[in-house]
């Protein structure tokens, strides 16, 4: 198996994360980035298998599968000995639509924060109304997280993909002026995930790999 990855793209995060859970090995192979070029110098093998140039991208056997939540949910299917979803129909949709808040909702208001925030550090030329209407949508879905993390110890009825995309989300949202405030079912659940052996090591490489972009 191979993946092509980023290791500051939260979407190829949520792959490596779902792979080290399950214990599978996969040959990783870095599209680089940085504050200069952003991502790239993009390798044409890698642009043969990624219609929009995009990470992660998972190979497997005569497969290439394209997109974070097709390449987990393919994870699941084909190597389900450690599950990452639940296994009832009801369980699985609604896991479904907590991931995909993560990666659409979260996701669109984090890459907001990386323009105006991250790429502006010294806020010049910052959109100040998109900051402060990105930080007030964040603030409606962390009430909406700490409902459901108040009674449960995680978003599914386990520790599944849903925990993990928006685990990710909210770590990339913190280092960008998100905070997650009084909400103790959701800082509950933040440390819980966060403990995880997996999710550390991919949060120390985070770290790493931004100290050196
Ligand atoms: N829906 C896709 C989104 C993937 C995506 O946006 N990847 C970004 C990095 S986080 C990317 O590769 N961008 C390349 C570029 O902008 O050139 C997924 O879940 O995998």
């Amino acid at each position: 198996m191979k993946l092509w990855s980023g290791t500051l793209s939260p979407f190829s995060a949520k792959v490596r994360i779902a792979l080290a859970e399950k214990g599978l090995d996969a040959e990783i192979a870095e599209i680089p980035w940085s504050r200069a070029t952003l991502w790239g110098p993009k390798p044409e093998a890698f642009l043969a298998v990624s219609p929009k140039g995009e990470v992660p991208v998972l190979e497997d056997q005569e497969l290439a599968v394209v997109d974070s939540t097709v390449i987990n949910e393919y994870l699941e299917e084909a190597y389900p000995a450690v599950p990452l979803m639940p296994a009832d129909p009801i369980g699985r949709a609604a896991c479904r639509m907590w991931e995909d808040r993560a990666d659409f909702f979260m996701a669109t208001h984090v890459t907001t924060l990386i323009r105006e925030v991250f790429m502006k550090p010294g806020g010049e030329g910052r959109d100040e109304t998109a900051v402060a209407e990105t930080l007030a949508a964040f603030e409606g879905y962390l009430d909406t997280l700490e409902q459901r993390l108040g009674v449960q110890d995680y978003l599914s009825e386990a520790y599944s993909l849903a925990d993990i995309a928006t685990w990710l989300c909210l770590t990339f949202a913190q280092t960008l002026g998100v905070a997650m405030g009084e909400r103790p079912g959701l800082q509950a659940w933040y440390g819980r995930v966060g403990e995880r052996p997996v999710v550390k090591a991919e949060l120390e490489a985070v770290i790493a790999a931004a100290a050196a972009a």
